[in-house]
C-alpha cells in the first residue's frame, strides 16, 4: 500500500479566526489566553454561562469560543483561547491562540496564570506584554495555591509586571468582578499600563535597535517592533504567513525594513549569534526573567528549599502536594496496579451506571407510555384520523419516548462519574498508562485522551485529536475514534447486556456482571484501536511514533455537587435535543415505512428483506441492519427504531414496558448470537453522519471520511461473519 502525503492534509488545518463583531461601539471585546488546564475556560464559563469543556488535564479547549457577559450596561465578547505555553510555539491550537492575540482585535487580552506554578505562566504573560499593553493578568486557582501554602504577593506582581494584576478562584468565582472592573479601566483608558520590558543581552539588543525603530515607525502602532523584529531574525515563517493576512501594508517586503534586517543579520553573525542561538537567547531571557519575578513574589527563604532554618520546607508546594500526587501517581500508574484500576474503576463507573438507571428507566418508561395513553385519547376525543393519530402518537412519539426512556438514565448516571474522574486529573494518567501501548502501535499517547472524549461524542473525539502535533498520528487518532462507542451507542450495548446476558431483575450480581461485559465490550473497542492504528502506522500511515511530553497536572479536588448537577442537566438537554431534531423525524419515517405497502408487503418488511439474508450471515436480521442504516443520523434512534419496527409488524402492539422488551425481542428470533453480533456490529459500523462531517472538516478531505466509514464496518461485518459461523459450525 501507498503511503499518502501527510502535508496535503496538513494545509488544510483551518486557523481561520473567530466571527467577532461589536453591536455597539461600546461593546468590549477580550481575549483568554494563558498556559494549558489554568482555567481559562473556567473563567469564561463563569462569566458567560456557557458551556465549554473544561476538565483537569491540558488541551481540551482546540479551537477558540466566543460568548457575552453583560457588566453595567456593557457587553464584553470574551473569546476562550485554547492554552499555550508559548507565542512562538507551532501546534496548531498554539498558532490559533497566538493569531487572536495579535491579530483578533482584542480590547484587553486577560492572561490567566496557575497560582501554584507562576513561574511556568509568567513567561507566556512577558511574552504577551511584548506585543500589546492591553494585558490584565489574573492569578487563578488561588484556592489551589492556598491549599499548598503558596502565597503570591500580587501588588508586588502588578509592579513588576507593570499591568494589572487580580486573584480569582474561578470555579466559585471570586475576584471575577474585579477582573471584569479592571479589564474596563484599561478599555476606557483609567489605567495607562507600562509593561515590563525584556532586557536582552548587549549583542542582541544593539543588533536589533535599529530594525526595531523602522518597523515601530511603519506599523504604527500595529504591532511592537522589537518583538517582530526577532521573529523577523529568528525566521518565523509560519507567522509571517499570517501577518501578510492579517496586517494591511505590512513592512515585511518594504525595501527599507529588508535593509535594516539584513544588517542586523551581519551584526548578529559578527557576534556569532546563529539563529538558532538567537532562538535560545531570546527564550532563556524570558525564561530567566519568568524566575526572577517568580522568585521575587512569592516570600520565600532565599536559600530554601530544605535550609533547615525558616519554615519554607514545610510550605514548598512540591513538599505538599506534591507528596500526596506522588503517593497516588506510585498506585494509579504503576506497572503493576495502574491498568488493573483502571479497569476496575472503568467496571465500577458502569456498574452504578447499569445498577442506577435500571429504576429510573422504568419509572419514566411507565411515565412516558402513560403519557402516550392520553394522547391516545385525546386524539380519539378530537375524532383525529387513524392515520394522523399513527404519524404522531405511534410514529413520532413513540421513538421519542423510547429514545428518552433508554438513553437518558444510563447517560445522566455515567456522565458525572466520567466528568469527576475527569475533574480529579484521573484522564492523563489513563494516557500514561496506555502510551506504551500506543507506542508500540507507533501511534500518540495522547490519543488515549482523545479516546476519551470520544466516550462522549466521537464528534469531540475527533476535534479533539488537535492536541496530538504530528499530523500523522492526529490521522491515526481520528480514523480509530470511532472503536469507543459514544452516548448514543453505550445505553444499546448496556440494554442489550442487560436483557441477554444477566436477568433484567437488576439484582447485585446481575448489574456486576453486566458492567464486567460491558468494560470488555470497550476493552474490546480499545484493542481494536492499537491494532487499526498499528496497521495504519505500516500501510497508509507510514511512521515511527513521534516524541512528546505528557504533562501529569495535579490532582484536584472536584466540586461534586456542582458536576452533577452540571453534567446532569447538560446530557439531559443534549438527550432531549437530539431525540427532538433526529428521533422525532425518524419515528416519522418508521411509522411511514410500516404503513406504505409495496405489492402486499410493508415497505419496510419490504426493505429489512431485501437485507435480511445478508444480515443473518453476519448474526442479525434485516431489521437490525435496516436500523443501523436509518440510525446514521444518530446512533441514539438505533435501537428504538429496532423496537419500532419490531412492533409495527408485531402483533402485540400495546407493548410498552422496558422487562418486557426481552419478549418482543425473543418473538422476533433474537437469540444470545443475535445480541452478541448485534453489539459487535453496534461497536463496529461507520461513524454517525454529524461525526462523519467533523471527520471530513478536521481532515479537509472526503478521501478520510470515507476511509473512517469503510474501516470500521469492515472490521464489523469481519467479527461479525465470524463469529456467527464459528457458534453455529460448534453448534449453537
Ligand atoms: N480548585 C480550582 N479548580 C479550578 C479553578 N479554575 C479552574 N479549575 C479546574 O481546573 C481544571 C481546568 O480548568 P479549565 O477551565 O478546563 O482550564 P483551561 O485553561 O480552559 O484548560 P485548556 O482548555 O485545556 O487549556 C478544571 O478541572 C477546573 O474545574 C479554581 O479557581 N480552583
Ligand atoms: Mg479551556
Amino acid at each position: 500500500m501507498k503511503a499518502v502525503n501527510i502535508m496535503e492534509y496538513m494545509n488544510h488545518n483551518d486557523l481561520e479566526m473567530l466571527d467577532i463583531n461589536k453591536t455597539n461601539a461600546s461593546d468590549r471585546i477580550i481575549a483568554l489566553a494563558g498556559n494549558p488546564n489554568v482555567g481559562k475556560s473556567t473563567v469564561f464559563n463563569t462569566l458567560t454561562g456557557m458551556r465549554q469543556h473544561t476538565g483537569n488535564w491540558p488541551g481540551k479547549t482546540v479551537a477558540s469560543a466566543k460568548g457575552t457577559h453583560r457588566f453595567r450596561d456593557k457587553d464584553y465578547i470574551l473569546v476562550d483561547l485554547p492554552g499555550t505555553y508559548s507565542i512562538m510555539a507551532h501546534s496548531m491550537e498554539e498558532e490559533i491562540a497566538r493569531d487572536f492575540i495579535l491579530f483578533g482585535g482584542a480590547d484587553v487580552t486577560i492572561v490567566v496564570c496557575d497560582a501554584t506554578v507562576m513561574e511556568r505562566n509568567l513567561n507566556l504573560v512577558l511574552q504577551v506584554i511584548e506585543i500589546t499593553p492591553k494585558v490584565v493578568v489574573c492569578v487563578n486557582l488561588l484556592d489551589e495555591a492556598k491549599k499548598k501554602n503558596i502565597v503570591i504577593d500580587l501588588q508586588a506582581l502588578e509592579k513588576e509586571l507593570g499591568v494589572p494584576v487580580v486573584g480569582t478562584t474561578a470555579r466559585s468565582g471570586e475576584g471575577l468582578t474585579e477582573l471584569i472592573e479592571r479589564t474596563e479601566a484599561i478599555c476606557a483608558g483609567e489605567i495607562k499600563n507600562t509593561p515590563r520590558k525584556i532586557k536582552y543581552d548587549a549583542a542582541v539588543a544593539d543588533a536589533v535597535a535599529p530594525l526595531a525603530d523602522i518597523l515601530d515607525q511603519k506599523l504604527r502602532g500595529e504591532l511592537c517592533g522589537t518583538w517582530l523584529a526577532l521573529r523577523m531574525l529568528e525566521e518565523d515563517e509560519s507567522l509571517f504567513n499570517e501577518i501578510q493576512i492579517h496586517v494591511k501594508n505590512h513592512p515585511l517586503n518594504d525595501p527599507d525594513v529588508r535593509k535594516a534586517a539584513n544588517e542586523a543579520r551581519e551584526a548578529l553573525k559578527a557576534s556569532d549569534i546563529t539563529v538558532e542561538k538567537l532562538k535560545d537567547i531570546v527564550v532563556s531571557r524570558i525564561v530567566h526573567t519568568a524566575e526572577e519575578i517568580a522568585a521575587s513574589v512569592t516570600p520565600r527563604c532565599k536559600n530554601c528549599v530544605g535550609c533547615g532554618t525558616c519554615d519554607f520546607g514545610s510550605r514548598n508546594p512540591t513538599a505538599i502536594g506534591g507528596s500526596r500526587d506522588r503517593k497516588l501517581d506510585r498506585i494509579f500508574t504503576s506497572k503493576l496496579t495502574g491498568i488493573p484500576i483502571m479497569i476496575a474503576l472503568l467496571c465500577g463507573a458502569f456498574w452504578i451506571t447499569i445498577a442506577g438507571a435500571n429504576y429510573p428507566s422504568e419509572l419514566l418508561a411507565d411515565f412516558l407510555f402513560w403519557f402516550q395513553d392520553q394522547l391516545t385519547e385525546l386524539f380519539m376525543w378530537l375524532g383525529a384520523p387513524d392515520w394522523v393519530h399513527g404519524l404522531l402518537v405511534l410514529g413520532v412519539y413513540r421513538v421519542l419516548a423510547w429514545v428518552v426512556a433508554v438513553m437518558l438514565p444510563p447517560m445522566a448516571i455515567f456522565f458525572p462519574l466520567f466528568t469527576l474522574l475527569e475533574d480529579f486529573g484521573y484522564l492523563p494518567r489513563v494516557a500514561f498508562n496506555l502510551d506504551h501501548y500506543f507506542k508500540k502501535a507507533k501511534a500518540c499517547g495522547k490519543q488515549a485522551l482523545t479516546m476519551c472524549m470520544g466516550f462522549g461524542c466521537n464528534c469531540a473525539g475527533v476535534t479533539g485529536c488537535r492536541i496530538i502535533d504530528s499530523p500523522r498520528e492526529k490521522l491515526i487518532a481520528i480514523l480509530t475514534n470511532n472503536f469507543v462507542p459514544c452516548n448514543g451507542r453505550f445505553p444499546t450495548l448496556i440494554a442489550i447486556i442487560s436483557m441477554f446476558f444477566v436477568g433484567v431483575g437488576g439484582g447485585l450480581v446481575d448489574s456486576l456482571l453486566s458492567a464486567v461485559i460491558l468494560a470488555g465490550v470497550i476493552i474490546l473497542g480499545v484493542f481494536l484501536t492499537f491494532k487499526v492504528s498499528h496497521f495504519l502506522s505500516v500501510t497508509i500511515l507510514k511512521g515511527e511514533p513521534s516524541f512528546f511530553a505528557l504533562e501529569l497536572p495535579p490532582y484536584r479536588t472536584p466540586q461534586i455537587a456542582q458536576v452533577l448537577v452540571r453534567s446532569i442537566f447538560d446530557r439531559t438537554l443534549i438527550v432531549l435535543g437530539r431525540a427532538v431534531v433526529v428521533a422525532a423525524p425518524a419515528g416519522l419515517i418508521i411509522w411511514v415505512f410500516a404503513n406504505f405497502f409495496v405489492g402486499d408487503v410493508t415497505l419496510l418488511k419490504y426493505c429489512s428483506s431485501s437485507l435480511d439474508k445478508f444480515a443473518r450471515l453476519l448474526g442479525m436480521d434485516g431489521v437490525i441492519l435496516l436500523s443501523f442504516i436509518l440510525g446514521f443520523p444518530a446512533n441514539e434512534i438505533v435501537f428504538p427504531i429496532i423496537i419500532m419496527s419490531y412492533l409495527s409488524t408485531d402483533s402485540i402492539l400495546e407493548f410498552d414496558n422496558l422487562s418486557d422488551l426481552k419478549t418482543l425481542l425473543v418473538s422476533n428470533g433474537w437469540t444470545w448470537v443475535t445480541a452478541v453480533s448485534t453489539m459487535l456490529f453496534c461497536l463496529c459500523h461507520w461513524p454517525c453522519s454529524t461525526a462523519c462531517l467533523t471527520i471530513k472538516q478536521e481532515t479537509g478531505g472526503y478521501k478520510w471520511a470515507l476511509l473512517s466509514i469503510v474501516i470500521p464496518t469492515v472490521i464489523g461485518i469481519v467479527l461479525c461473519f465470524l463469529f456467527t459461523t464459528i457458534v453455529r459450525l460448534l453448534g449453537f
